[in-house]
């Protein structure tokens, strides 16, 4: 039987734009789960791992504080929380592992419609309103820019039309509700997605081991993700081109044809996808019988 301590956790979005693809990524690393009945709480039935279903915001400091020893959270949030409970002499307690191709948008200022904005100056002796004031302090002390940030925990958008502030700064997407608050980006402070962070806090054996296999897995989920397995037939003297064809590829696999003294198949791993373009460039210095297949998993 498994004792807790034994057990890892890792902390998601309860209910959320990262929620789905957060359990998705972590259906593909093996985990099986059962939901608990306040959806608060899902247990690993075929590995000790748990998964906390929480606000987005408060991933960060569950990983920082050792309650979870990983989390999946936007950069966004991971950003602004370590600039908050860190400190020079002491940092924020987790490291940021994996960045994931989910969850994309940006950090950025807006400005009413009718507004100049000639850069970062343009913002001296401003009011920004923000949920986000650790990064902004941070933009603006990097830019030598003195203005006054303006905390709001939601509805920025409206901050302007309401006169508490000249500029927001809040994520942007499509940049559709700004628009539809007559607000214009002027400004990326910067990109966001998905990250995986992970406990500095130091772990038993045990839980070490798990955490690194789990990583393993994800690190093995991103790769395949792009990855792509290549079958060709090639005139040997043609190699060294269709090497230099092939996208991220290692080390190709060659089989002579039976029947063939001057042809050999070729199989190779490609790391980043396969257009139409590369397999007509192969064709063209020789290649034939191509064939591209998606990578299920990869353990490296
Ligand atoms: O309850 P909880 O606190 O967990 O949820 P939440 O409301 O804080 O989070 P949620 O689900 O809205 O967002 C979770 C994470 O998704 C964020 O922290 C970002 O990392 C990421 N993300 C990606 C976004 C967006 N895209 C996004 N568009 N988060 C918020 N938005 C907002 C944006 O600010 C705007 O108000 O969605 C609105 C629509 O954006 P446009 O530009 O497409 O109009
Ligand atoms: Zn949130």
């Amino acid at each position: 039987m498994n004792i807790p301590e034994q057990r890892i956790q890792i902390a998601l979005q309860k209910s959320g734009r990262l929620t789905d693809h957060s359990l998705d990524l972590l259906s593909r690393c093996g985990l099986k789960f059962t939901r608990s009945r306040d959806q608060l709480f899902c247990y690993g039935e075929n590995m000790p791992i748990d998964i906390l279903l929480v606000r987005d915001d408060d991933i960060p400091a569950l990983v920082s504080d050792d309650v979870c020893d990983l989390g999946i959270a936007g950069l966004n949030v991971v950003h602004e929380k370590r600039l908050q409970i860190g400190t020079d002499e002491q940092p924020a307690m987790f490291d940021q592992v994996y960045s994931l191709d989910f969850g994309h948008c940006r950090l950025a200022i807006a400005a009413p419609k009718d507004t100049e904005y000639c850069g970062p100056s343009t913002l001296q002796g401003s009011r920004i309103a923000t949920s986000y004031p650790a990064s902004v302090a941070e933009f603006l002390q990097q830019h030598g820019i003195d203005a006054d940030i303006v905390y709001l925990s939601g509805a920025v958008e409206i901050a302007t039309r309401l006169g508490r502030a000249d500029f927001i700064c809040d994520l942007v997407c499509t940049g559709s509700t700004l628009a539809a608050n007559q607000l214009r980006e002027v400004q990326t402070v910067f990109e966001s997605n998905a990250v995986v962070i992970q406990t500095r806090a130091p772990l038993s054996q045990t839980k070490q081991d798990l955490v690194d296999r789990i990583l393993q897995r994800v690190n093995g989920v991103l790769q395949v993700q792009e990855s792509k397995y290549v079958m060709l037939h090639a005139p040997r003297s043609a190699l060294k081109e269709i090497a230099a064809l092939l996208p991220g590829s290692e080390s190709p696999t060659i089989i002579p044809l039976e029947g063939f003294d001057d042809k050999v198949a070729i199989h190779v791993v490609c790391r980043e996808n396969v257009f139409w373009e590369t397999l007509e460039n192969l064709k063209a210095v020789g290649a034939s019988s191509l064939l591209v297949l998606p990578v299920e998993k990869m353990l490296v």
